[in-house]
């Protein structure tokens, strides 16, 4: 098996400073070309051999699929069954990204995909990742890496800048894969919401309290997302917010539990 390569994010200070300041207003920062494409077309292959090799012996958790029944809509803690995938999230150069907005040591958590598959890729409700995470101080983010390009019409990343200070109260969703959503939902103003349309290789890094959504994909082009989870070395699970969490996630299928 290959192991991911290593790189470095060449950056200068005045850009660096920009990139944590604009994280820490923001909740949510892009990184363009954070892979670069030979790699992108690396993680195809990986993608494609982990679905035909590993899906099949998965615990039902493990795995969620599109409505269709047979596309995949997420895969999750793919860093536990595949040396590749592992290799990837503990890339140095993303590693030293995410400290620097973390302002800790990083610890890889979790590496998972949304798929959002051309004409079946299904929405996700409004929600923050601390919600299911649980962590306090709340100091995680998710490295969103573009694996197909992601456009206004196939169900890009929504973001709503400035909103990491409150964990808002989430419910039970019914929507497998995606179990928490905001009990209220909110309409934010167009200028306040970032929209993630990246070409193959970009990223987005956002917090774990920015609240984000996106609507389902009814083109015909995939819209693949390969999501690298970290956290602090600091941060701990708070007893209350995982019970919160476990009463509503019970039904369905756990994203995001990387079991912290
Ligand atoms: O890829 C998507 O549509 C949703 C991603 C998401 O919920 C996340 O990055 O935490």
């Amino acid at each position: 098996m290959t192991s991911a390569p290593k790189h470095t994010v060449m950056r200068d200070a005045p850009e660096w400073r920009k990139l944590v300041d604009d994280y820490r207003r923001n909740g949510v920062v892009a990184v363009p070309r954070l892979v670069s494409p030979s790699d992108i077309a690396d993680v195809r292959v990986a993608l494609r051999r982990y679905i035909r090799d590993t899906v099949p012996h998965l615990p039902p958790g493990d795995l969620v699929r599109e409505a269709d029944g047979v596309s995949v809509r997420n895969l999750w803690r793919m860093e536990k069954y595949d040396d590749y995938f592992a290799a990837l999230g503990n890339r140095e150069d993303i590693l030293h990204v995410v400290g620097a907005l973390l302002g800790g040591k990083p610890v890889l958590c979790a590496v998972e995909t949304f798929n959002k598959p051309a004409r079946h890729g299904s929405g996700v409700p409004q929600h923050q990742d601390n919600a299911y995470f649980c962590q306090d101080p709340p100091d995680m983010c998710t490295v969103w890496i573009a694996i197909d390009a992601a456009t206004e019409q196939n169900g890009p990343v929504q973001y709503a800048r400035g909103t990491t200070h409150t964990l808002l109260p989430h419910r039970a969703s019914g929507i497998p894969g995606n179990s928490m959503v905001m009990s209220q939902l909110r309409e934010y103003p167009a200028e306040q919401v970032t929209t993630a349309i990246l070409e193959p290789g970009d990223a987005m890094i956002h917090h774990c309290q920015t609240v984000h959504w996106s609507t389902p994909n009814h083109t015909d082009y995939n819209r693949c997302g390969l999501l690298l989870v970290y956290r602090a070395s600091h941060t701990r699970t708070d007893p209350a917010l995982r019970e919160l969490y476990t009463q509503a996630a019970a039904a369905f299928a756990a994203r995001q539990d990387p079991g912290m």
